[in-house]
């Protein structure tokens, strides 16, 4: 296996690579833009070995924030082609008036990770020189942070369910997880959708690590119906064809409300902590009160029927991420992680959690968010179970993954059951993982 100070040098140059100096591109040719989740997973990463650009990554980020606080799940760089749909298929500008106008963006959101990241960055710095300079920068981010926590607070909450609303499988992240196949098979695409041609499948190996084209097709058609609805969420309640209450999101939410309530608190505003600390309850509440009992995973909700969505995908570890969780429960939680259907599954290559259950009949261990091992999911896990005292099995996902990164290609998935890596290689926050999971080791 590659030695820990190779490891860490190789994945910095990939942060440095992908690099404008002012983004962090997801990947080198897949995603030459700044998205929104990765950005905060990627200056988590950058903050180990530099700073000054970790910060600046969150900066860059923000610059992009919308009017009515959110954030968007793609910062377009000016300088950059070759991505589908760009810039001027949103047309954010021309169809809502809450688009920034300096910055091409996309005009749907990523799950909020920020506060974890500025609590990351925060705590790498805390002791040492750039230490104050860090605190002063994330009292600055912090009303732009808490804009973007109260967009999801106002906007976003399902009333019914108390969990946070997604318009486009791609909020979630998770793009073509088969968590989302019911509420996609419900969406008609109409004869209005554009002709286009799809970049992605040129950068990876084989197309079969894609999407389909039938979902690209309601992914664009998604588009163009928020864009119909000039990109207002009250409007898409109302005519928008998917609709989905999302537990992972939800969750991460949570945990980010209790992190910024934090800031919020050092930075002697105690109405803000109170209402952060309110979202987080609310939010936390909502993850737990759709545990599904058999399977013990939290399910999504398709809104639009009501519908629980029960595939066993890795997003029904959320309660996990949510935190807060009586020890037993979670306990229980964490053995099904590492038990049988998951981590513990005997043909697994390393053991750590496939994006869906080898035991599910959606499983596909090639595709995507269908199957492989993503490792920034397995981060944020090692991330929720060292907060929440869970070091042991926390150790033992990170130092499988670091073995599994040991191939050096950093990639964006991993094939479960034989190592290969998959999709774009020198994925940024493949990267930025590995980084942090090494600044532990020392
Ligand atoms: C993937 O999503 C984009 C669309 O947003 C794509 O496939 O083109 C997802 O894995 C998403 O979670 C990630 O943020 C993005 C960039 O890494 O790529």
């Amino acid at each position: 296996m590659t030695g820990t100070l190779t490891l860490a040098a190789r994945a910095a140059y990939i942060l440095r690579d992908n690099s404008t100096g002012l983004i962090t591109k997801a990947s080198p040719s897949l995603y030459p833009h700044q998205w929104s989740w990765d950005a905060a997973f990627n200056a988590i990463g950058l903050a180990t070995v530099d700073l000054p650009r970790a910060r600046l990554e969150l900066d860059s980020l923000f610059a992009g924030q919308w009017r009515n606080g959110m954030v968007p799940h793609i910062v377009f760089d000016p300088g950059a082609d070759g991505y589908w749909p760009g810039p001027a298929q949103w047309e954010c500008a021309r169809h809502s008036e809450d688009a920034p106008d300096q910055v091409a963006t996309s005009g749907i959101c990523d799950p909020p990770v920020h506060a974890i990241a500025v609590d990351r960055i925060l705590a790498v710095a805390a002791g040492g020189p750039e230490d104050e300079l860090t605190q002063g920068w994330a009292a600055h981010l912090y009303p732009r942070l808490l804009a973007w926590h109260r967009f999801l607070a106002r906007e976003r909450v399902d009333k019914a369910t108390g969990l946070i609303t997604l318009f486009h499988g791609w909020e979630s992240g998770t793009d073509n997880s088969p968590r989302w196949d019911e509420p996609y098979a419900g969406v008609v695409v109409g004869p209005g959708l554009p002709a286009y041609v799809r970049r992605d499948k040129a950068h990876v190996s084989s197309a079969a690590q894609r999407p389909t084209d039938t979902e690209y097709d309601r992914y664009l058609w998604l588009v163009e119906e928020a864009k119909q609805a000039g990109y207002d969420s009250g409007l898409l309640r109302e005519s928008g064809s998917f609709q989905v209450g999302d537990v992972l999101f939800t969750a991460i939410y949570a945990a980010a409300c209790d992190l910024l309530a934090g800031l919020a608190k050092r930075s002697r505003k105690p109405d803000d902590a109170a209402e952060l600390k309110d979202y987080a309850t609310q939010a936390r509440a909502a993850v737990f009160c759709h545990v599904d009992e058999a399977s013990g995973l939290a399910a999504d909700v398709d809104l639009r029927t009501g519908r629980w969505l029960r595939t066993e995908t890795i997003a029904g570890f959320a309660p996990l991420i949510a935190g807060g969780m009586p020890r037993g429960l979670r306990q229980r939680l964490v053995a099904l992680l590492t038990g049988p259907r998951w981590a513990g599954h005997p043909g697994l290559r390393w053991a750590l959690p496939p994006s869906t259950s080898p035991y599910s009949a959606a499983f596909n261990p090639e595709c995507y968010w269908r199957g492989p091992v993503w490792p920034v999911f397995t981060w944020l896990l090692t991330w929720a179970l060292y907060r929440d005292g869970e070091a042991g099995v926390a150790e033992r996902l990170r130092a499988v993954s670091l073995e599994q990164l040991g191939d050096e290609t950093f990639a964006e998935y991993y094939q479960p059951m034989t190592g290969a890596p998959l999709g774009s290689l020198s994925q940024s926050w493949t990267a930025a993982a590995a980084l942090d999971w090494l600044l532990d080791e020392q």
